[in-house]
């Protein structure tokens, strides 16, 4: 009776049918014994959880005791805890150091005649995410207790995420209700809905979370005074029970808004006063506060640009407040000039991130992380990897993603983002020679760095279900549980995320996989072609309007005329950003030849008739793709409908009305995009279904 949907937290339910591995397990489910260091708020939430989630799953409020008196039960303990022989006993020490803090075990053992689950955390925090791992195992199949030997340990130390919440209650490119962090300028006094968000972020290993847009009015600059930050150490209360540490987006130019300093100059002695000023105060409230993410000298926020300083001056002045209590600054990347004159093809908002930050490197203080989006524009469904990835060997990195569908159908439309995830962390940059693979960089493991990770934009809010559209809650879990481990493919997480969310019946489980995979490739195949981008209604972003952007000042153009289309970012005609790559990829994205057809408008402009790798010329390929994107549609409403008697009315009906609505966005798109190519080159589809 919440007021919430539980998502991948629901355990069963009356419509839901059990998996087999409760059934294998169903021996050791009644009894947890949870010895000795049962003191930390983060060991009683894991044991909290494990409780709660048996006693949903198995029907059976199962006994929780500090000594094992059962002959089989589930055994918790912290590695390194106060001796615990269940745990000593079956757990190596050089194993346990492998493990991390964040890590932890799984595995079936005797003792004294006694046979037992064991769950080890590398701290108590490996513990609780070793607690969402057994609860997740006894949802999915395949697994059984006999030979159960699960080692485990996230692969990226900073697994994020970033509100885009504005305190006034909206959420800017929010598409799942009002924030749950805030209301009336205030963060809210009822933070039940935070604590579960909590828990969703926590049971897919989340560690840490910027709670403010990153856009910082005037109202969240004072999120680091001591008028607000008695409300900030509530939230951080929260999540510090989850193991989520909290984070901030703070103003570059607060010093003057709040009316300390006349000027923000990073240089000046008083601005760097104030901010070590701050952060103390802030650590004052929260201890453990995670540190700064800061959107500087983009889209018209303030930054060091304004002082003549750069990029390198304004993170260290940040990094240097924060460096006595261990603070991290999260410097972002999405820099460029959003005033730019259209006709100067040479200004290429692709270019940007790396034209500003790749000479700044080594001049970073290590407690600083350059934030830097996936794509070098913004989101889009399809772009090249951002060529910033590896090219600082000397400067900390993470990768941003977007969860929330700012660009790939706002939750209205279905569209599984995983597999583009995995393209984006398997692309493999050459910056240190073949095998310098993004999803191993950002994990520091090509330059040493110091810190490192991935951080994404959240896409949840007051909805009930969350994110908007059930089927977008596959986002958010798959997000977390590839941030823990890349080498997991999408339908794997898929599948856990269908199970966990819609049971185990084969029908509903093969029709959402199905529909999830097939689905970012539908939402490409009737928006923007090959790789081009935008054509998105301006500002909104949803919909189609293919010359929305094409004549104004951010640089997102698709350069259509009546002879060809696309941006040439070649070397030799074009703006230089393909040579941004390295060695064999500046190559393969420079020549015509031998750039994939998907990003082929992304760097290469062409006339209609062009003949892609595919056999088809560019102008058919566009006709035929937006047509197949409105079917694929229809066939998953057809397959949606045979799904009626076997899900609740409720999330059936929802998802119902979403895949309608994607329906008729589909059609819009495919008839704009394909009339508009249409008069513009005049040249017929062969099947003759394009009117003019
Ligand atoms: C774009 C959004 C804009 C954000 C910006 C950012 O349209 O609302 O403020 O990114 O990342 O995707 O800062």
């Amino acid at each position: 009776n919440s007021n919430y949907d539980l998502a991948w937290l629901r355990y069963g339910g009356a419509s839901v049918e059990r998996s087999a591995a409760i059934q294998l397990f169903e021996g050791y489910l009644s009894n947890i014994v949870a010895a000795g260091e049962g003191s930390s708020p983060l060991f009683r939430t894991a044991v909290q959880e494990l409780t709660e989630g048996l006693a949903k799953l198995t029907g059976k409020q199962p006994a929780v005791e500090p000594n094992a008196a059962a002959d089989r039960f589930v055994a918790l303990g912290t590695i390194g805890g106060a001796g615990n022989p269940l745990l000593n006993d079956s757990v190596e020490g050089a194993e346990a150091a492998r493990l991390g803090e964040e890590g932890y075990i799984i595995r079936k053992a005797a003792r004294e005649g006694k046979d037992y689950i064991l769950i080890a955390g590398g701290s108590d925090k490996g513990l609780l995410y070793g607690v969402f791992h057994f609860l997740r195992l006894l949802q999915t199949a395949g697994q059984s207790p006999d030979g159960l030997n699960l080692v485990e340990a996230p692969k990226y130390q900073l697994r994020m995420v970033n509100q885009w919440d504005n305190m006034d209650g909206s959420i800017e490119r929010g598409y799942a209700g009002q924030s749950i962090f805030y209301q009336d300028s205030k963060i809210v006094s009822d933070l039940t809905r935070v604590r579960e968000y909590a828990r969703l972020l926590a049971s897919v290993g989340i560690n840490g979370i910027a709670i403010n847009n990153v856009n910082v009015h005037e109202v969240e600059t004072k999120l680091i005074t001591p008028e607000l930050l008695p409300d900030v150490a509530r939230v951080a209360d929260v999540f510090r029970e989850y193991g989520i540490r909290l984070y901030l987006s703070v103003n570059f130019a607060a010093p003057i808004e709040l009316g300390g300093t006349s000027t923000a100059d990073p240089l000046e002695p008083a601005v760097q006063e104030w901010w070590k000023q701050r952060t103390a105060d802030i650590y004052r409230y929260v201890a453990d506060f995670g540190g700064f993410l800061v959107k500087a000298d983009s889209e018209n926020r303030p930054g060091p640009f304004t002082y003549g300083r750069d990029h390198a001056d304004g993170a260290n002045m940040l990094a240097e407040a924060l460096e006595p209590y261990g603070g991290l600054v999260l410097w972002r990347c999405f820099v460029y000039d959003c005033h730019q004159d259209w006709r100067d093809r040479k200004t290429d908002r692709a270019r940007a991130a790396y034209d500003h930050f790749k000479p700044l490197d080594g001049r970073f203080k290590d407690n600083v992380i350059l934030q830097i989006k996936n794509g070098p524009m913004d989101f889009q469904v399809r772009e090249p990897v951002s060529p910033l990835f590896g090219a600082m060997k000397q400067t900390n990195q993470m990768l941003e993603f977007q969860i929330t569908q700012e660009y790939t159908g706002q939750q209205r439309h279905v569209c599984y983002l995983i597999p583009q995830w995995k393209e984006v962390l398997e692309f493999d940059t050459l910056c240190e020679g073949e095998g310098s693979k993004v999803k191993d960089i950002v994990a520091g493991q090509v330059h040493p760095y110091k810190h490192s990770g991935i951080t994404a934009v959240s896409s949840i809010g007051d909805d009930y279900n969350w994110t908007g559209h059930y089927l977008a809650q596959s986002n958010l879990y798959g997000y977390g549980r590839l941030l823990w481990n890349p080498e997991l493919s999408a339908e794997e997480i898929a599948e856990e995320w269908t199970s966990m969310t819609f049971g185990v019946n084969q029908d509903v489980a093969s029709t959402i996989l199905d529909i999830l995979m097939e689905s970012w490739p539908t939402y490409e195949s009737y928006t923007s072609p090959l790789g081009v981008g935008w054509m998105v209604v301006p500002h909104y972003h949803y919909g189609p309007d293919v010359d929305g952007y094409e004549y104004s000042k951010w640089g997102t153009y698709h350069f259509a005329d009546r002879d060809g289309i696309g941006v040439d970012r070649t070397l030799a005609t074009g703006t230089g950003y393909s040579h941004q790559y390295v060695g064999a990829n500046a190559a393969l994205y420079d020549s015509l030849e031998s750039c994939p057809d998907e990003l082929l408008l992304f760097f290469h402009h062409v006339p209609y008739t062009y003949v892609l790798k595919s056999g088809k010329t560019v102008i058919q390929h566009i006709y035929d793709t937006h047509f197949a994107g409105v079917e694929q549609v229809e066939k998953w409403i057809a397959r949606w409908d045979a799904l009626e008697s076997k899900l609740d009315p409720q999330r059936f009906a929802h998802v119902k009305e979403r895949l309608l609505e994607q329906l008729e966005s589909a059609k819009h798109w495919r008839d704009v995009i394909n009339t508009y190519f249409y008069r513009k080159s005049g040249i017929k589809d062969q099947h003759n279904r394009v009117i003019y």
